[in-house]
């Protein structure tokens, strides 16, 4: 269903060229298992370029040129233009953690477009006016609303805030993260969950529960609900076997509740590691959207994905690692692991996550290759174990107080 409502959506509608890398169907058959999880053969990549332009030709020639809306029209829906012929509505895009990296790209990229206005979701109001006006982000094509991920109040007051302005809610983007690595002793959220995972997983568990049914509302061609993952949290691939490695184990931490009082703060039972809860809530991120998928894609028509947008090496995500490693960090992602991508390049690659016609498919975790052609990847063992997502689900919904 997801697919055939993508292919409704005008050729106007498309991201512009910078935005919009080579793909078409073939990039959700394509599977790359590799250890580094980046690489294409050659032949495929010729075949997926010419069947690309193909799908674009066919796409163009049913559609015909539709002219895109320039004004923001909220709450929205399909309005006639003059000449009678339907044009599509700006998307509504909530995007958390949009006051800097990833996020902040990402809300240039889409605003840029003109097509989308972004709610940017995030606790510091002020940082993320300032990140908003010096990326040169048009003031019509954003709103800033204030959501802290690390209390459960916050994250109803945002979702309460946002029903009342009465937009749509087209895409929902869970990109908002903190890690750790440093830290000897463990931090927590305002309800007592480590930090790292409460805020990561357990704040965005929350608010996509609630904001499920206004997703689910939409009326946009293509609605969807994106969590940011990442080749760390995945065992399957070389750097995911940097120790420490991610491991749930049986989620016996999780069960109490992470707290350090009755239970260990580590969703495995273990001892605190900062980088470790990093990388077990990235792995949540990645069940959760399975789990989401499993449970909501067919009766809602929802498009669930999550994507390793590349090493971002320069972000504020490291803003507590050490300066020795946050200066080698880089040149080692760029020269030997060549993993690096810059901000603006992974910003264009989740936007094209949040937009692109043909990445309508639901469950995915989509990789780029190195000409940044997207691929469905494959997830570890225990990032695709369903039998854990139900779990990791099942606990989670206990402790942000849905069950
Ligand atoms: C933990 O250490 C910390 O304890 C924890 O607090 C947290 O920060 C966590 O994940 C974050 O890291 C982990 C790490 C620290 O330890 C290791 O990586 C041990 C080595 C494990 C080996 C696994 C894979 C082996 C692969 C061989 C390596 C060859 C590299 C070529 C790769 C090519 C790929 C195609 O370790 C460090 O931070 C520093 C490790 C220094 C090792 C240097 C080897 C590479 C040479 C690079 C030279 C210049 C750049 C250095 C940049 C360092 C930043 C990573
Ligand atoms: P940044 O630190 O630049 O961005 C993280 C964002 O999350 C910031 O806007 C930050 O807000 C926000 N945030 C943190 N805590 C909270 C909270 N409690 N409530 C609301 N917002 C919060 O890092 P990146 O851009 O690199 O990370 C974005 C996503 O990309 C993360 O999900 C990360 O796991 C993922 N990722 C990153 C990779 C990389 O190489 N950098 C690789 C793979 C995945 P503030 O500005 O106020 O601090
Ligand atoms: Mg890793 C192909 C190799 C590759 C890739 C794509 C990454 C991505 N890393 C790779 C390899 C290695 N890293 C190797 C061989 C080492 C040992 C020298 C290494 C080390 C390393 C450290 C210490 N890498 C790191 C750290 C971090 O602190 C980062 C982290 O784990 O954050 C959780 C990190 C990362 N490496 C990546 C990516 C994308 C990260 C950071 C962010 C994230 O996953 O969200």
């Amino acid at each position: 269903m997801a697919l055939q409502a993508a292919s409704l959506l005008p050729s106007a509608f498309a991201i512009p060229k910078e935005v919009c890398f080579p793909l078409g169907k073939t990039s959700a058959a394509l599977k790359d298992s590799s250890l580094l999880g980046v690489s294409l053969s050659e032949h495929l990549k010729a075949d997926f370029s010419a069947s690309v332009l193909r799908s674009k030709r066919e796409f163009s020639q049913r559609i015909g040129p539709v002219r895109a809306q320039a004004v923001v029209t909220t709450p929205a829906v399909n309005q006639a233009a003059p000449e009678g012929k339907k044009t599509l509505r700006k998307g509504c895009v909530v995007i958390t953690g949009a006051s800097s990296g990833l996020g902040l790209a990402t809300a240039k990229a889409l605003a840029e477009t003109g097509k989308w206005h972004v709610i940017m979701a995030c606790r510091d109001f002020l940082k993320t006016e300032r990140a908003a006006k010096s990326a040169g982000i048009a003031k019509e094509n954003y709103t800033v609303l204030h959501l802290d991920l690390a209390s459960l109040d916050s994250v109803r007051q945002f979702v309460d805030n946002f029903k009342r302005s009465g937009r749509p809610l087209d895409v929902l983007v869970c990109n908002a993260a903190v890690y750790l690595p440093t830290a000897k002793e463990p931090t927590f959220t305002a309800e007592g969950f480590e930090l790292s995972v409460g805020t990561n997983h357990l704040g965005h568990f929350l608010l996509s529960r609630l904001l499920l049914d206004d997703l689910k509302q939409s009326d946009y061609p293509s609605k969807r609900l994106i969590i940011v993952g990442s080749i760390t949290g995945n065992t399957n691939t070389l750097a995911g076997n940097v120790p420490p490695k991610a491991n749930l184990g049986d989620l016996r931490g999780l069960a109490g509740g992470l707290n350090g009082l009755n239970s260990s703060v580590m969703i495995d039972g273990g001892d605190f590691d900062g980088a470790k809860a990093y990388k077990d809530s990235k792995v949540c991120n990645m069940l959760t959207m399975q789990e989401f998928h499993r449970r909501y894609h067919e009766d809602t028509g929802i498009t669930f994905a999550s994507l390793y947008p590349g090493c971002i090496a320069t972000t504020g995500l490291f803003r507590e690692h050490i300066p020795l490693f946050r200066a080698l960090f880089p040149p080692f992602q760029k020269y030997i692991t060549k993993g690096f991508v810059s901000e603006d390049e992974a910003g264009k690659r989740l936007a094209q996550v949040v937009t692109d016609p043909s990445l309508t498919k639901s469950g995915v975790y989509w990789s780029w290759n190195k000409d940044s052609a997207s691929f469905e990847n494959q997830l570890s063992q225990e990032a695709s174990d369903a039998e854990k997502a139900r779990k990791v689900w099942e606990v989670s919904e206990k402790l942000v107080g849905l069950a």
